[in-house]
C-alpha cells in the first residue's frame, strides 16, 4: 500500500480524498495555489505546497509543478479528483513516467474516452447499446445529410473532442442542417482544436443516468448500480439521486451485467462512469467518464462502500475482493449541490461566508471545504457545499432532505440553498417525474 499520497486537487474533494487516506493509514500532501493559502485541504493535509498563483493553468493544472511536489515530498501516488487534471492523459502519462502511481485509469483509457467516437465504436463492439447514428466521424456536409434522411430529424451534431455537453448542435429537419454542420464544426475546432463532429438521432426527453462501475488489474469488474443526473441547468449537474425513480431493479442488473461484460473485454482500470440516454425505457449509451465524479456520495450512501479507498486500493494493485453479488442497494440517497451563486441569475458570489452551520443527524452527509470566515475565492469551481442525504425510501430521504436544508446555514454570500428548497418542495420532483429539460423550465417559471 502507498505510504504517501498527493492530491492533486482542492475544495470538498480534496478534502474527501484526503479522508479516505487518513482512515487507511497514508499521509498526504496538499497542494495549492496562492490564492488557497488558508483553505482547508491544506490545513487539514499532513504536508502542502504551493504549486503557482490563482489561475488554474498556473498551478491546479501545472504538471510540472505537481510533479514536482510529488517529488520533493516523497510521494508514492497522485490523486487527481475530478475536473483539473483528472481526465489528461498525458498526465496519467507523466504521473507514471515519473515513478509515480496514478490514481485513475491507464492513460490508454482515459484517451480512448476521451475520444467520443472512439468510446462509442468501443462500446458498440463490446455490445452495449448506442444511440442511433454515424458509425465514426462525419466528414462531409453531403455525407451528413444522406445520413441524416437515414437517422429520421430532429439530429444531433456532436464533437468528438467534446463531452459535457460542449460543441453541440441540433438539425431539426434537413433546411437547417447544413449550418448546424457547419457552425459545430467552427465551434469544435475553436474549442478543442479538433473539428471531427459525429451524429446522433436527437431525442427529445431522455433522463441522464450514469453507471458507477469499479476495475481491478486482475480481470474483476463490478458496478454500484446506477445515478440519475437529470436535474441540471446548462450541463451544470443540480441534483442527483441514486437510485434512479425511473427504473426497476431488472433493468439495473441487466445494464450492470452488460456494462461490467464491456469493461472486462477492455481490460479497464479502476473507477468509471458510463453516460447513459434513458427515454421510453430504452438505454443508449453516450460517454465515459473515466474519473470519480464530483455525485459519487450518492452511489455510496446506498451500497455502504468508499469508493476513494477503493480506488486507492486498486491503484495499488490489490483484488477488488467482492463479487457483483455481494454489492447491496439499501434505500435511497440524494445530493444538492450548493453553488456560491445568486439562486436566480447563476452569477458567481465570490466573497466571504461569515457564518457556516452544516446539518447533521441520521443519514445526513456534508463534503464541503467551508468554514465560518472562509473566503471563496473568484478563480475555482463555484462548488461550496454537497448535502447528501440517505433514507430507506425515496420518500424519507426527501423528507430528511428538506429537514437539512431548513437546517443548513451559509451567510455572507448568495447560494443556491433557496433552489434547492424550492425543488424540494415541488411535486414534479417528489413524484420523480422529470427530464433533463425540467430544471431549466423550472428555474424560468422563477420564484412563485
Ligand atoms: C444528447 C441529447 C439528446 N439526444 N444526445 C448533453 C451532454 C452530453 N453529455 C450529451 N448531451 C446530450 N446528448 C442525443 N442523441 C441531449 C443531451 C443533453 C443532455 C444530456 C444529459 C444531461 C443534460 C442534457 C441537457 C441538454 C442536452
Amino acid at each position: 500500500m502507498f505510504d504517501k499520497v498527493l492530491i492533486a486537487n482542492r475544495g470538498e474533494i480534496a478534502l474527501r480524498i484526503h479522508r479516505a487516506c487518513q482512515e487507511m493509514g497514508i499521509r498526504t500532501v496538499a497542494v495549492h495555489s496562492t490564492a488557497d493559502a488558508n483553505a482547508m485541504h491544506v490545513r487539514l493535509a499532513d504536508e502542502s505546497v504551493c504549486i503557482g498563483p490563482p489561475p488554474a493553468r498556473d498551478s491546479y493544472l501545472n504538471i510540472a509543478a505537481i510533479l514536482s511536489a510529488a517529488a520533493i515530498t516523497g510521494a508514492d501516488a497522485i490523486h487527481p479528483g475530478y475536473g483539473f487534471l483528472s481526465e489528461n492523459a498525458e498526465f496519467a502519462q507523466m504521473v507514471e513516467e515519473h515513478g509515480f502511481s496514478f490514481i485513475g485509469p491507464s492513460p490508454e483509457h482515459i484517451r480512448m474516452m476521451g475520444d467520443k467516437i472512439a468510446a462509442k465504436a468501443a462500446m458498440r463492439r463490446l455490445g452495449v447499446p448506442l444511440v442511433p447514428g454515424s458509425a465514426g466521424p462525419v466528414e462531409s456536409e453531403e455525407i451528413g445529410l444522406q445520413l441524416a434522411k437515414e437517422i429520421g430529424y430532429p439530429v444531433l451534431i456532436k464533437a468528438a473532442a467534446g463531452g459535457g455537453g460542449r460543441g453541440m448542435k441540433v438539425a431539426r429537419e434537413a433546411e437547417g442542417f447544413t449550418e448546424a454542420y457547419r457552425i459545430a464544426r467552427a465551434e469544435a475546432k475553436a474549442a478543442f482544436g479538433n473539428d471531427q463532429v459525429y451524429m446522433e438521432k436527437y431525442l427529445e426527453r431522455p433522463r441522464h443516468i450514469e453507471l458507477q462501475v469499479l476495475a481491478d488489474n486482475h480481470g474483476n469488474v463490478v458496478h454500484f448500480g446506477e445515478r440519475d443526473c437529470s436535474l441540471q441547468r446548462r450541463h451544470q449537474k443540480l441534483v442527483e439521486e441514486a437510485g434512479s425513480p425511473a427504473l426497476n431493479r431488472e433493468q439495473r442488473d441487466e445494464m450492470g451485467a452488460r456494462v461490467t461484460a464491456a469493461l472486462r473485454e477492455l481490460g479497464y482500470r479502476n473507477a468509471g462512469t458510463l453516460e447513459f440516454l434513458y427515454e421510453d425505457g430504452k438505454f443508449y449509451f453516450i460517454e465515459m467518464n473515466t474519473r470519480l465524479q464530483v455525485e459519487h456520495p450518492v452511489t455510496e450512501m446506498v451500497c455502504g462502500i468508499d469508493l476513494v479507498r477503493e480506488q486507492i486500493r486498486l491503484a495499488a494493485g490489490a483484488p477488488l475482493g467482492y463479487e457483483q453479488e455481494h454489492i447491496r442497494f439499501l434505500g435511497h440517497a440524494i445530493e444538492c449541490r450548493i453553488t456560491a451563486e445568486d439562486p436566480d441569475s447563476f452569477m458567481p458570489t465570490p466573497g466571504t461566508v461569515h457564518t457556516y452551520h452544516a446539518p447533521g443527524g441520521l443519514g445526513v452527509r456534508v463534503d464541503s471545504a467551508l468554514y465560518s470566515g472562509y473566503s471563496v475565492p473568484p478563480y475555482y469551481d463555484s462548488l461550496v457545499a454537497k448535502l447528501i442525504v440517505h433514507g430507506i425510501t425515496r420518500n424519507e430521504c426527501l423528507m430528511r432532505l428538506r429537514r437539512a436544508l431548513d437546517e443548513m446555514v451559509i451567510e455572507g454570500i448568495s447560494t443556491t440553498l433557496p433552489l434547492h428548497r424550492r425543488i424540494m418542495a415541488e411535486p414534479d420532483f417528489v413524484n420523480g417525474d422529470y427530464s433533463i429539460h425540467w430544471l431549466e423550465r423550472f428555474v424560468a417559471r422563477g420564484k412563485p
